[in-house]
């Protein structure tokens, strides 16, 4: 009982740490994206993902990881994750 509600509220903090937001706003996940994005198959949805992740590099770029974080959830949104 106890163990399970310590792992849950480890999870959240993962999950809200600046740390996990780190994880994603980094070259190798864009790469990802970048791979998944090609495989789309909705031109539409494919653009509006592409926009958003620009954007996010660019906001990696400066160092700003909310900023990243925050177009990063659009592209994901775009993508239907
Ligand atoms: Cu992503």
């Amino acid at each position: 009982m106890l163990k399970t509600s310590l792992v849950a509220a480890f999870l959240t903090v993962m999950a809200l740490s600046p740390a996990y937001a780190a994880d994603l706003c980094n070259d190798a996940h864009m790469k990802q994206m970048d791979d998944m994005i090609a495989s789309m198959t909705d031109a539409a949805m494919q653009k509006q993902a592409t926009a958003a992740l620009d954007m996010s590099k660019a906001a990696m770029k400066k160092g700003d990881t909310a900023e990243c974080m925050k177009h990063m959830d659009e592209a994901h949104k775009a993508m239907g994750m």
